[in-house]
């Protein structure tokens, strides 16, 4: 994986066909280049006088290290539990992750509902977890937790699988559901992240696996939602980035908005890999939206968190999606910002800043998901007003006190 030192609409890199963007800024971006067209990306680099440099060596080694521990890791552990396959040391299949949620809906009664929105192409369920407390009378927020809308991002599911567990494992999470419902979307691709787990090629791939019936495969679901659909998104199916034929064109997105919609959520968060940074409206454009400071204040409650519950080791970076990632519409979070009116709306993108990428290694995994995890509570106690859930530290609350008087 490369480096360059210019972003990503400059049109030397607007010139190189399906070039595969892992992440960008301002001012750089990082491109994974394939060894047949290696020479060929150098010298027009190098005529263009655009600084570059090997960021990640060899991504297919990592690649094929990662494959290789999970293979020794399911040869060494038994499984030490009957009741479900998952763990958050190794990253897991559809199948295990499948296992896993009948096995909380087993143990959770009448709090846990898991539904299908849709079928796939390749005829697999979009599945969305409901957890409610019915026993409790007060009135509830509604947080809905989106992960895996792109295939290769592993570390996304991961999170939200766990912090399914700790609702089933955890007193002050199950105390959480008097006050809030959550609807959690473990993995919206399923056909593209089962994909990933095929082939070590297959690992990076990104769409969904539907048929464009032009000799490319897959939508970016990502780019498939109503909102300014097509602006910073591909027409060409053969894209990283293609929008679809027409909004909603996949069964995986026209599923998941229709119960969004019947849904009236307080606080949208979409879970993607990686640049660690939380992102909020808009995509489309560079402009802040209405409420920027409260999309400020409250993503400072999660950046607190995971800096305190990391010991100083994980710094979140802030801003509009479109500051910095680039102009990309037709995503979940700007539609849930547009459409429905869902004022605090974020896509965070998970650790780590590039190092890894995408290959995020299992030995990062669960303290990702702790970090996580004490970031969303964090920000739920926030809403919630139930803040002495947060492990934030203490300098900040004397300010979100204030605060909230002017909010
Ligand atoms: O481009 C995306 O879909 C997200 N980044 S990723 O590297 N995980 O693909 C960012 C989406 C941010 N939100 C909007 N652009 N609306
Ligand atoms: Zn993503």
């Amino acid at each position: 994986m490369w480096g360059v030192d210019v972003p990503r609409r400059h049109p030397v890199l607007r010139g190189l066909d399906h070039l595969d963007i892992w992440g960008d800024d301002a001012t750089h971006t990082n491109i994974l280049v394939e060894p047949e067209v290696m020479p060929l990306v150098q010298q027009l680099l190098e005529e263009s006088q655009i600084n570059y440099w090997v960021e990640v060596e060899d991504v297919m080694s990592l690649v094929q290290q990662e494959r290789q521990f999970m293979k020794e890791v399911k040869k060494r552990t038994r499984r030490t539990r009957a009741e479900h396959p998952m763990d958050w040391d190794v990253y897991h299949d559809l199948k295990d992750i499948d296992e896993f949620l009948r096995w909380l809906k087993r143990v959770g009664g009448d709090m846990v509902q898991v539904v299908s929105v849709a079928t796939t192409e390749e005829g697999r369920q979009v599945l969305v977890v409901m957890l409610t407390d019915p026993s409790s009378p007060l009135p509830k927020k509604k947080v809905w937790l989106e992960a895996g809308i792109h295939a290769r991002e592993w570390i996304s599911p991961a999170v939200a699988t766990y912090i399914l567990n700790l609702f089933a494992t955890d007193k002050s999470w199950r105390d959480l559901l008097q006050v809030t419902e959550w609807y959690v979307v473990p993995v919206a691709n399923p056909d593209g992240y089962q994909y990933t787990f095929t082939t070590d090629r297959a690992r990076l791939w990104r769409k969904n696996r539907a048929n464009n019936h032009s000799g490319c495969i897959g939508v970016d679901l990502n780019r498939n939602w109503n909102t300014h659909w097509g602006v910073g998104a591909s027409a060409n199916p053969c894209s990283e980035t293609y929008k679809g034929l027409f909004p909603f064109s996949e069964p995986e997105t026209q599923g998941l908005q229709a119960m969004m919609k019947a849904t009236d959520i307080d606080l949208f968060i979409s879970l993607h890999s990686y640049g660690q940074s939380v992102l909020y409206p808009y995509g489309w454009t560079k402009n802040s939206p209405a409420n920027v400071n409260q999309l400020q204040h409250l993503a400072t409650m999660f950046v607190n968190a995971v800096r305190a519950t990391s010991h100083e080791q994980i710094n979140y970076n802030m801003g509009g999606a479109a500051q910095l990632y680039g102009l990309a519409s037709g995503a979940t979070d700007d539609w849930a910002y547009e459409a429905l009116n869902v004022s605090l709306s974020y896509t965070i993108e998970l650790p780590d800043r590039g190092r890894y990428g995408f290959m995020l290694s299992e030995k990062h995994i669960s303290s990702t998901a702790v970090e996580t995890a004490e970031g969303l509570k964090c920000m739920v106690g926030y809403i919630t007003g139930t803040e002495h859930q947060c492990a934030n530290n203490r300098k900040v609350s004397w300010y979100s006190a204030l605060y909230s008087l002017f909010w």
